[in-house]
């Protein structure tokens, strides 16, 4: 798969307009065919506890060697609520969480949030734990695979996140449905959607 780079809410805004997007295009798009835009969600919070949450998955496939946009917005908790709200004794809320997900997962808790699709900001974790974190910092755990392999889309270098918790990847499509994931073990006690577009920006070359 071919990653080309993650930029973040400010170029978005720019490019990402209701002009560009048609509305007919959205949501309702009928299974097979080629991707010119989509719209997913996917939620952090699964009942089942099989080591990620989702994968979802594009209705249509990306046309091969063509180029998209993925953008992907939203905050979450790896966590149960009550260890943000009220901490175990020898636990801490570590970092500067926000007091709810930008996008609740249905059923669930609306609490406490520390990771976006690029960044953890804030965990419940011990004060020694929380002392080595040096927060905010890289955090990976959102993967995209557009062939048969997972891989986070970004530089996995970034260490603030984005004010909007926006952020938008250049893939190129290889034939096959993308395909977006959270990775977790214990994804059953999580909260918080992230909201994904994907749009094509050019046909194969
Ligand atoms: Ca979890």
């Amino acid at each position: 798969m071919m990653v080309w780079r993650c930029m973040t809410a400010a170029a978005v805004a720019i490019s990402v307009s209701p002009a560009v997007i048609a509305p007919a295009m959205s949501e309702a798009a009928p299974r097979g065919g080629v991707l010119r835009f989509e719209r997913l969600t996917l939620d952090s919070h699964e009942p089942r506890d099989d080591g990620a949450a989702g994968p979802v998955r594009t209705q249509r496939r990306l046309q091969r060697r063509a180029r998209y946009l993925v953008t992907v917005q939203g905050s979450l908790s790896y966590y149960p609520q009550a260890l943000w709200v009220t901490p175990p004794a020898g636990q801490i809320v570590c970092g500067r969480p926000e007091p709810r997900p930008m996008y609740p997962s249905p059923g669930q808790p609306a609490g406490p949030v520390g990771f976006d699709a690029e960044t953890m900001y804030a965990l419940p974790t011990r004060p020694a734990h929380c002392n080595r974190l040096d927060l905010p910092t890289p955090w990976r755990n959102f993967q995209i695979a557009t062939g048969s392999r997972f891989t986070h889309p970004g530089s996995g270098r970034r260490t603030r996140p984005s004010r909007a918790h926006r952020y938008r990847y250049r893939i190129q499509g290889s034939g096959r449905p993308l395909r977006l994931r959270l990775v977790d073990s214990e994804a059953s006690d999580n909260y918080g959607r992230l909201k994904v577009t994907v749009r094509r920006l050019s046909r194969a070359r």
